[in-house]
């Protein structure tokens, strides 16, 4: 077979394997998946096209799917989430993938394109990028479509959309909505991955600083135990009732932004809306306050307003600017208020994708086994999936956990018993 690629540097490709290597020794569930996959070939005969971040974590499950059989074309979801060195030890080692950091936006979808080249039989998607170019230019190829897979929350929206319009050619399963993906990637993956960012950014020392937390979502609350656990006084911010009383059960401080703009040395947004820090919270911040944002979007911290209060700024390390108001004051802001876990880190670590790819390849297997008899509208794992999956991690970790009896089962089904 001739390998296709369009890389940045093939030369990187030493580089790329050693880190890898490292993810693999981090992602257990997959590699036990790939080695019983070895014998067992599920993907044996499908060509799968995967558009996804190409990072160290996606290359251990593009691994994998070749170990199981599958022919694979790769690109990547997003222009500035590409690793150049895993993109070229993966082109080195035979995959055919078109991928490189910082590629235009016709580049983009140029890469797409040659993925489509093989004609594949399932797809990957996060984003839904892919299976949209396929819905729109490609759409002779659907018919030999098996089915497709969905990573994130947003394409699976955009799937769900299609699906509700009787536009979808082929069966989506919604990798997201597995609870061993999104509950473990927005609590524990961000959590940790927030915190990265804001260390490598700024090498602050988090105890006994006060930690202002805008959101108290499955993010919010994964950054404030983080934080805490570093030995931060944790505030809370929010607009919704419920979650900011589970906040103050949990046991943090909850307080309007306008209030905690006055304490917080470190502030993080993560509440998905607009505005959550503008010109009024800069004018009362501490000197040296530092902020940054883990949502999805960058619109959480208005710098439009705090460029109107400052008289200058620099950046004075990586992925930290610093802005000085007319009064005087310093205000540090990370990433440019972009996802400071991403830009400023490695997002989620490889322990935690090790569960979100695992999602995928079980999807994916299932599409190859059983897809022909599904129709054409978008799926979720089955629950019993996630627990198959949470088991198999815990092993990997050397755990075990109890089994209910026959009795107990019996018990607990029995509703003649009274109360
Ligand atoms: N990465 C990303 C996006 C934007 C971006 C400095 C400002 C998401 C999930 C996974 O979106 C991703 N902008 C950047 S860097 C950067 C990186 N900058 C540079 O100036 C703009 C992304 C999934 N994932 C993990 O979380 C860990 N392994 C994975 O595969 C990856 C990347």
């Amino acid at each position: 077979m001739s390998t296709n690629y369009k890389v940045a540097d093939l030369k990187l490709a030493d580089a790329g394997r050693l880190k890898i290597e490292w993810a693999e020794s981090r992602m257990p569930v997959l590699m036990a998946l790939r080695e019983r996959a070895k014998a067992e070939q599920p993907l044996r005969g499908m060509r799968i096209a995967g558009c996804l971040h190409v990072t160290k974590e996606t290359a251990v499950l593009v691994r994998t799917l070749r170990a199981a059989g599958a022919e694979v074309s790769w690109s990547g979801c997003n222009p500035l989430s590409t690793n150049d060195e895993v993109a070229a030890a993966l082109a080195a080692e035979g995959t055919s993938i078109y991928a490189w950091h910082g590629l235009s936006v016709p580049e983009f979808y140029w890469c797409i394109e040659r993925t489509l080249d093989f004609k594949p039989t399932l797809t990957l998607d996060d984003g839904a990028d892919l299976i949209f170019t396929v819905h729109s230019k490609f759409a002779h190829m659907a018919p030999d479509i098996i089915g497709g897979t969905e990573e994130t929350t947003t394409g699976v929206h955009r799937l769900r959309a299609m699906a509700a319009d009787g536009k979808l050619k082929y069966p989506v399963y919604a990798v997201n909505d597995s609870e061993t993906k999104w509950d473990f990637d927005n609590v524990y993956g961000t959590g940790q991955s927030s915190l990265d960012g804001i260390l490598r950014a700024t090498s602050i020392f988090v105890a006994g600083k006060t930690f202002v937390v805008a959101g108290y979502g499955h993010c919010g609350r994964g950054v404030a135990a983080r934080a805490r656990g570093m030995g931060a006084n944790v505030v809370v911010t929010e607009v919704k009732p419920t979650a900011a009383l589970k906040a103050v059960l949990d046991g943090f401080r909850v307080m309007p932004m306008d209030e905690a703009a006055k304490i917080g040395d470190i502030f993080i947004t993560a509440t998905g809306v607009r505005d959550i820090i503008v010109g009024r919270h800069f004018e009362s911040m501490k000197d040296g306050a530092v902020v940054c944002n883990t949502g999805h979007y960058d619109v959480e911290i208005n710098l439009g307003d705090l460029e109107k209060l400052a008289k200058g700024k620099r950046e004075i390390r990586a992925s930290n600017e610093e802005y000085l108001l007319r009064d005087g004051r310093r205000v540090y802001v990370l990433a440019q208020g972009r996802l400071v876990n991403l830009a400023a880190a490695e997002g989620h670590p490889s322990e935690v994708m090790d569960m979100s790819f695992a999602n995928q390849f079980f999807a994916l297997c299932r599409l190859a086994k059983n897809g022909k008899s599904l129709d054409k509208k978008v799926y979720e794992l089955p629950p019993e999936q996630d627990q198959e999956l949470a088991l198999l991690k815990l092993s990997t970790m050397g755990m075990g956990i109890d089994k209910l009896t026959a009795e107990q089962e019996r018990y607990n089904s029995d509703y003649s018993a009274g109360t």
